[in-house]
């Protein structure tokens, strides 16, 4: 267990996987451009020191390739090995205690000291429609009915010396929209620089109402401490670097335009428009604070690691709750639509359709769900890509889902009109039984060595001089 960020830079920069870059560096492309080459190149997590303009250096790519990522968690890095520890956290949670005093108030700025422009914040992509200063910035709010918190990773652009742009997610928006109903501001955290537990539960599909800080906590292994925030009545991680708080107004006439923005889909998302607004009421942070943000965009990269690991687990899990047996792997390509699962076996016909409406009803980000046998890994795209060439019949095994799913508005392939914002979207999706139980013929046997000559032939490899 890491007791903070710091702890866990210590012991990457142990193993040669963080470097520090002393050289000034621009905010204006050139942070971007330089981890979009450490990603090509699969490298290391980078501290910037110093950053043009900032009082303050940036971390980007902490969480940069599964092996980290696994270190930050304390699991195996295999990827089934992986996956299996986030799923037993997910079906474990730890809840946070509160603690009196934090690092992350050592520094309180209030008022005209709110300055954002102090902190280092990237002009990541050529075409941005500004600087984005939270990409891996945790935003906390709680419902107003419920008091149950949510913590979600939601894009904001600095649009104000004390104001932010943000492209509210799934549950943010639907706290919002029931502050939105009662006239009332809503208030808002966004933690940076914290456990990357915490980073690792937020991207995380967690159902509306559970807490992804109990998520973090059983990540870790041990319970995160929060702090109550000084402006608003949030709670947040004591440990975190730097602590933006703040209030959404409910009227639109107060917010500033936001986008757009280079995406994960691979392209720019979310067009410039009116976005809620965060105007800070204060900055709290660590004493020498290190602000974390990641480039977003296509794979490799950081958020594709993040994102495909959690999301992966989350979605087994809740395949396994609605009561669906045999699941044995699951793989989102986190930063594509598309999910591969596959069965132990088919316990009974009709269970390959049972697993792709399950997944339909998950409401996640996907649009193509493909179902294979378990001698398929799923972590593999060459032997997904063999199942789907060998394995399918388009006119007898693939079901079209009518266009009433929730998509992405960021997905280029829905027509502009079917995709005006986040909450308002609208897509069809694909289900493949990429299968062979159940079809009502039996299969070839497939190619495979001699299972006794393989087992000799590698005990044996040095002997062969083929090192
Ligand atoms: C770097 C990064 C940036 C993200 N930005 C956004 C965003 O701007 N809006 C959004 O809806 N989701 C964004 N996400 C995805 C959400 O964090 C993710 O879907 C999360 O599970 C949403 O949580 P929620 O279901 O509690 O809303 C981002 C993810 C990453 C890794
Ligand atoms: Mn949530």
């Amino acid at each position: 267990m890491f007791a903070d960020l710091r702890s866990f830079l210590d012991s990457l920069e142990t193993r040669g996987q963080l470097k520090r870059v002393a050289k000034q560096v621009d905010w204006d492309l050139e942070i971007g451009t330089v981890m979009h080459e450490v990603h090509q190149r699969r490298g290391p997590a980078v501290l910037f020191e110093r950053v043009k303009d900032a009082d303050f250096p940036l971390l980007c790519g902490a969480l940069g390739s599964m092996e980290r990522y696994a270190m930050a968690i304390n699991a195996p890095s295999d990827p089934s090995g992986l996956q299996a520890h986030v799923l037993h956290a997910y079906q474990h949670p730890l809840p946070p205690v509160t603690v009196d005093r934090a690092p992350c108030q050592e520094h309180v700025l209030q008022g005209g000291d709110i300055d954002l422009g102090r902190f280092p914040s990237p002009f990541w992509h050529p075409l941005d429609g500004g600087r984005f200063i939270g990409t891996l910035g945790v935003v906390i709010t709680e419902d107003p009915d419920t008091g149950l918190r949510n913590a979600a990773l939601y894009r904001e652009q600095v649009v104000g010396k004390d104001k932010t742009g943000i492209l509210l997610g799934r549950h943010g928006s639907v706290v919002f929209q029931k502050y939105q109903a009662r006239g009332k501001p809503m208030p808002v955290a966004t933690c940076f620089g914290v456990d990357q537990a915490v980073l690792a539960s937020a991207v995380m599909p967690l159902n509306y109402g559970e807490d992804e800080l109990a998520l973090a906590g059983a990540l870790r292994g041990a319970p995160m401490e929060l702090v109550q925030a000084k402006t608003v009545d949030l709670r947040v991680p004591a440990a975190a670097e730097i602590v933006f708080e703040g209030w959404i107004s409910p009227d639109p006439g107060d917010w500033c335009e936001e986008g757009p923005f280079g995406e994960y889909t691979g392209y720019y998302g979310g067009e410039r428009a009116k976005r809620t607004t965060v105007q800070l009421s204060a900055i709290t942070h660590r004493d020498r604070p290190i602000m974390q943000g990641t480039l977003e965009g296509p794979a490799p990269n950081e958020s594709d690691v993040l994102v495909s690991v959690g999301v992966s687990a989350a979605f087994k899990a809740n395949l396994i709750k609605m009561g669906v047996p045999g699941i044995k792997d699951v793989w989102f390509r986190g930063r594509s639509f598309i999910a591969v699962i596959s069965l132990e076996r088919q316990y009974y016909s009709g269970h390959t359709r049972q697993v792709i409406d399950a997944a339909l009803a998950t409401n996640y980000g996907f649009k193509w769900i493909i179902v294979v046998d378990a001698d398929i890994d799923v972590f593999d795209w060459e032997q997904v890509d063999w199942a789907l060439s060998t394995r399918v019949q388009p006119h007898r095994d693939i079901v079209m889902a009518d266009s009433y799913h929730r998509g992405s508005s960021l997905d280029p392939s829905i027509e502009p009109a079917l995709r005006p914002s986040v909450i308002n979207n609208r897509s069809s999706k694909i289900g493949i039984d990429a299968t062979t139980q159940y079809k009502g013929f039996d299969w070839p046997a497939a190619v495979r060595p001699d299972e006794a000559m393989l087992r000799q032939v590698r005990e044996r490899w040095h002997e062969y001089g083929l090192e």
